[in-house]
């Protein structure tokens, strides 16, 4: 993305902001233990609004009566601390890259917010987070109003990151694009996995050979931690223990996706160990399949996620009354919950520089939001038949299957991004004896 993507971005907030100040600071380095962090992550909101990699730097939008600017402090330059921690783009550089009106030392912060937010009444931020620049901006107001000079103090703390959200959820070519290029990772790694999974192998060391993909291929991080899940463990929503064997004639279900300059991917596939289905986990296989070729299919503009979640309850219910998991007539059952035992989640989530993207599913007066063209979305059925569950049939007792793919919202309709990744069981046995 190029810098005047971020600078479009700012105009557009700064249009739906009235006269105020907006604040937002960036991730701050999380320790790991004693003096060692984390690999640093910048906050979503932050970068979709600069594309600044660095920590301890700030935003500011001045949204005034008569003219806007945006605002950027940043480190400066100082030699000794960049042999350690590595180069920083410093102030001239910030400059001369990022299409801001201004560029000062993150030093110069709290000195120059009495002045970039006089006269006016808002102060927007993250409001419910914990951004040390949104609060020094808060005390930095709260001092002025106690000024007798002040002519017009701050009197509404208003949600940036609500606003921001919103932006987000509509995504541009260049984000759909970054997305596919992810996803072609994240498609590499899942095939990978396939051809070299065996039985005995570690779920870590599937781990391994599966992030191996990621960093080999320019996505250096995950964009969650990595579910590695053998036999009944994939019965556990979110297992990341990863640390036992897997087992000859058992499923692995791998719910992973690595984050490619700032977007997530996230794919799950279950596959078998030895690389054939036996016939009852395929009958699961198949019936989690049929579904989630179906909710799909329903994706068009126009549509409600709540359709689409209640959609792919009744079929999975369906499903499993026709596989004698649950017994009785399907509408009877959805009214009780009955299939919640085995489907207890949601169908999917927005999907964009977070995993779950955080982009309301409601509009301002609390109604859902449609589907519309540039929305990108996961759609992953699944079906957990625990092994210590007595009341299912023998033969289905341990197998845990989810399948997830990312769809992005066309006009015509939609268009399933991670279309390339093995999903049918004979693609899928294809790759586990790799040929994919
Ligand atoms: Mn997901």
């Amino acid at each position: 993305m190029n810098e005047m993507t971020y600078k479009q971005r700012r105009d557009r907030l700064l249009s739906k902001m009235e006269e105020g100040i907006a604040v937002l600071g960036t991730a701050t380095l999380k320790t790991r233990s004693n003096d060692t962090e984390y690999p640093f992550r910048q906050n979503s909101d932050f970068f979709y609004l600069t594309g600044f990699e660095e920590d301890n730097a700030a935003l500011v939008l001045v949204r005034g009566s008569d003219t806007d600017k945006s605002v950027l402090f940043v480190q400066p330059k100082v030699e000794e601390m960049e042999l350690w921690t590595g180069k920083r783009i410093g102030v001239d550089a910030a400059k001369e890259r990022f299409d801001v009106d201004e560029v000062y030392s993150v030093e110069a912060f709290e000195e120059k917010l009495p002045e970039l937010m006089q006269n006016l009444p808002r102060l927007y931020g993250d409001i419910f987070g914990a951004d040390a620049r949104f609060e020094a901006a808060r005390n930095a107001a709260d001092k002025l109003r106690h000024k007798r000079e002040t002519k017009r103090p701050v009197t509404q703390l208003v949600d940036l990151t609500q606003m921001v959200r919103q932006m987000r959820l509509l995504k541009s070519e260049e984000e759909i694009a970054t997305i596919r290029a992810g996803l072609e990772i994240t498609a590499a790694a899942h095939h990978h996995a396939m051809a070299v999974c065996t039985p005995g192998m570690m779920e870590y060391a599937l781990q391994a050979e599966y992030e191996y993909m990621f960093t080999k291929n320019g996505a250096y991080s995950d964009a969650y931690t990595t579910i590695i899940a053998g036999g009944d463990h994939a019965n556990t929503l979110h297992y990341i223990k990863n640390d036992a064997p897997l087992g000859d004639g058992d499923l692995v279900l791998i719910d992973a996706g690595c984050e490619y300059r700032h977007y997530a991917t996230d794919i799950t596939r279950t596959f078998p160990v030895s690389g054939r289905f036996t016939e009852p986990q395929k009958e699961v296989y198949e019936a989690v399949l049929d579904v989630q070729l179906a909710v799909i299919a329903q994706i068009r503009p126009g549509v409600f996620k709540s359709e689409l979640q209640k959609n792919a309850e009744w079929m999975l219910c369906e499903k499993m009354v026709k596989l004698g998991i649950l017994k009785g007539e399907v509408d009877a059952l959805i009214e009780a919950k009955a299939h919640k035992k085995y489907f207890p989640h949601g169908i999917g989530h927005w999907m964009g520089i977070d995993v779950h993207d955080q982009a309301p599913y409601f509009d301002e007066e609390g109604n859902e939001l449609v589907l519309a063209s540039g929305m990108v979305l996961t759609i992953e059925p699944g079906l957990y038949l625990p092994a210590s569950d007595t009341s299912l049939p023998e033969r289905y007792r341990g197998i845990g299957i989810r399948i997830e793919d990312d769809i992005l919202v066309t006009e015509s309709g939609h268009e399933n991004l991670s279309a390339a990744v093995a999903k049918s069981v004979e693609e899928i046995e294809a790759c586990c004896a790799q040929n994919c």
